[in-house]
Parts: structure tokens; C-alpha cells; sequence
């Protein structure tokens, strides 16, 4: 069974490869979609993000990184896929996944949404959090892989504090 992996990422962090690697485990192959969306000012270009997480999952043989746009129930369809991966903080997630869903459900009843739950170490990590440290000049170097902390410090112009 493939899975399509969909998020923003912007950027990637080590909650969302926690969820990658769990669910390379489960799945004959995980892709990463990163939504094209013209309606957000992202910090990184798609093709930034595209390059951060190919780096970041290289050593996983069964993942792979895509963009898409549209709606992810047909991208999932596109690509023969019978599983949209989601993961789930807290009951705040809870209820907007549960949301989506229901939606994508509607659109399509041959996809199912699979939930993985947290790991408790990143249970509190995000991508806005990762960003909100950085622009006032914290060090991130323990949120996401270090190729990736660099190139955040890059973006709000200071070194690995
Ligand atoms: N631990 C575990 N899971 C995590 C963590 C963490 N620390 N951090 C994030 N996650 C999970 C999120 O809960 C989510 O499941 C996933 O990782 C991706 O997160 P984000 O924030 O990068 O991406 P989202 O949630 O903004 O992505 C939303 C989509 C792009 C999937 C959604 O907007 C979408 O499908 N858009 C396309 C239009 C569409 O099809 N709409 C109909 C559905 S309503």
C-alpha cells in the first residue's frame, strides 16, 4: 500500500520525520507531498523544501518527495495511493484532522486517513515554532536536521546561536 505524506512543511522538522520514518515502516512506500499553495507567504520556496527533505530522508530507500497542487485526495488518487498519513499532536489536531478527513472522505471513499500518533519528545513541535525561536535568535539546532537549521539562519540572518 502506497501513503501519501501531505503538509506544508515549511520546513520540515524532526516531529514530521518522526511520522516519515514510523510510517516507512508501515507502507510500501511514503511519499511526501508538499502542497503548492498560492494563498501563503511560505519562508521556503517549494523547491527548497523539496531539496530539505529529499536530504532529510535520503537514507530511507521506501520515501519519496513530491509537490502537488489541487486537491490531495486526487493528487492520492494520481499516484495509486490508498493512504493519506496524517499525525496527531493533541485534541486541537484532533478535531482539525478529524475535520479533514470527514472531507476527503467525502470526496473520495477509496482513501482512507491513517493517524500516528506523537512522539512524546515532539509533541510540542511544529514548523511555527521552529520559526517563532529563529527570528528572535534562538537555536533550533535540536527541532530540525542541521542542514536544514542552517539554512533558517540563513533566512533571519544569524549564525547557530
Ligand atoms: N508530531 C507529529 N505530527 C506532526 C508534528 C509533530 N511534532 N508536527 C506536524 N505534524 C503533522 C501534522 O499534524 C500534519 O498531519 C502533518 O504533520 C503535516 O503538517 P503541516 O503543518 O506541515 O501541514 P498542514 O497540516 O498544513 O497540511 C495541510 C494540507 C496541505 C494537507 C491540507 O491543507 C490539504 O490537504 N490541502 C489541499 C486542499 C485539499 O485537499 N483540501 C481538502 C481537505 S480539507
Amino acid at each position: 500500500m502506497i501513503a501519501i505524506y501531505p503538509g506544508s512543511f515549511d520546513p520540515i522538522t524532526l516531529g514530521h520525520l518522526d511520522i516519515i520514518q514510523r510510517g516507512s515502516r508501515l507502507f510500501e512506500k511514503v511519499i511526501v507531498a508538499v502542497l503548492r499553495n498560492p494563498n501563503k507567504v511560505p519562508l521556503f520556496t517549494v523547491q527548497q523544501r523539496l531539496e530539505q527533505i529529499h536530504i532529510a530522508t535520503r537514507h530511507l530507500p521506501n520515501v519519496e518527495v513530491d509537490s502537488f497542487d489541487g486537491l490531495t485526495v486526487n493528487y492520492a488518487q494520481k499516484q495509486h495511493a490508498g493512504v493519506l498519513l496524517r499525525g496527531l499532536r493533541a485534541i486541537s489536531d484532533f478535531e482539525v484532522e478529524l475535520q479533514m478527513a470527514h472531507t476527503n472522505k467525502t470526496i473520495s471513499t477509496q482513501i482512507e486517513t491513517v493517524f500516528l500518533a506523537t512522539s512524546n519528545e515532539y509533541s510540542f513541535l511544529s514548523s511555527s515554532v521552529v520559526k517563532e525561536i529563529a527570528r528572535f535568535g534562538g537555536s533550533v539546532d535540536h527541532l530540525v536536521p542541521p542542514h536544514i537549521a542552517l539554512d533558517i539562519y540563513k533566512c533571519y540572518n544569524h549564525n547557530s546561536p
